[in-house]
């Protein structure tokens, strides 16, 4: 599949980025953030850490540096989030609180495929053609940086069926945050962690530091963080190797930095406000 994309349209998205991260800088740090809506700039975090040894360098010859852009939320952009940080990787990021005019947003509703966030370029995707659906961009950064399980194609499957099934098990959040396992078998939470910790049985030992992580099971540690967030002890109550298994794996180098980090932004009410109350620009700088 060839791309037919003009030099030319790829330097004005250049220049998108660049009036996007100016007028991020040029914001003032005392601008009240209450989540979407009403700031007038992106919020921009340029992202330099060392990569860990056990992933792959995303970046190839030639290529351009990642560009990750989401809302200013935690929302569809938290397991790619988690994902980078666990890596260390070096990347530019852009958070949308969408009360910004689309020229300093790098016109993302034209330039992203469906119209919608999050869009990632660079690492071998051209910044007027992003790659959209975080799904698609979770797997296209899980086999950049070495994510997918280090193997093969049946490797990446099960990478991806534990993806999947992490996915599944989020939507249980509120039966477990309530501690309801009433519905029995394969579709309830007790044996939905049962199966997980079987899946993970021949994955990366997150105890290790020097493994490495693979998509499914960052996708799993958002869902298992999102609901201990929710109530404190609620997936030790389900499941105490789950816990075990939580703790270890928020406590890993770069995750651990992300999470107290002003990248790490706070849960959002049902109409997307920060459930923390309004924040300042500045409180996002925090590292
Ligand atoms: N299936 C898509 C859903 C994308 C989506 O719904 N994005 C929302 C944010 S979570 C968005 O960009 N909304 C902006 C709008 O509706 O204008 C994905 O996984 O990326």
């Amino acid at each position: 599949m060839s791309s037919l994309i003009s030099t030319q349209e790829e330097d004005l998205a250049e220049a998108e980025l660049a009036a996007a991260i100016s007028a991020a800088v040029a914001a003032p740090d005392s601008e009240v953030l209450v989540g979407l809506g009403g700031a007038s700039a992106m919020l921009y975090f340029p992202v330099k850490n060392d990569l860990k040894p056990q992933y792959n360098e995303g970046r190839r010859s030639g290529e351009k540096e990642l560009v990750f852009l989401y809302l200013f939320i935690r929302g569809l952009g938290e397991t790619i989030r988690l994902m980078l940080a666990e890596a260390q990787a070096s990347y530019t990021h852009l958070a949308s609180p969408m009360g910004e005019p689309q020229e300093l947003a790098m016109e993302w509703r034209k330039r992203s495929p469906n119209g919608l966030t999050p869009i990632m370029s660079g690492l071998g995707v051209p910044r007027s053609e992003p790659l959209c659906q975080s799904s698609a961009i979770i797997r296209y950064l899980a086999s950049r940086y070495g994510m997918d399980g280090g193997g093969g194609e049946l490797e990446r499957a099960r990478c991806d069926v534990l993806f999947e099934t992490a996915r599944d098990f989020k939507n249980k959040a509120k039966e477990i945050v309530a501690g309801d396992y009433s519905t029995s078998g394969a579709k309830g939470a007790v044996i939905t962690a049962g199966n997980i910790l079987k899946m993970m049985a021949y994955m990366g030992d997150v105890g290790e530091e020097t493994s490495a992580m693979n998509y499914g099971q960052v996708q799993l540690l958002n869902s298992l963080l999102a609901m201990d967030e929710e109530r404190k002890g609620c997936v030790g109550e389900l499941s105490a190797p789950l816990e075990e298994w939580l703790q270890k794996a928020a406590g890993r180098t770069g995750i651990r930095e992300y999470l107290k980090s002003g990248m790490r932004f706070p849960n959002v009410t049902p109409q997307y406000k920060f459930d923390t109350g309004p924040m300042i620009r500045g409180d996002t700088k925090k590292i």
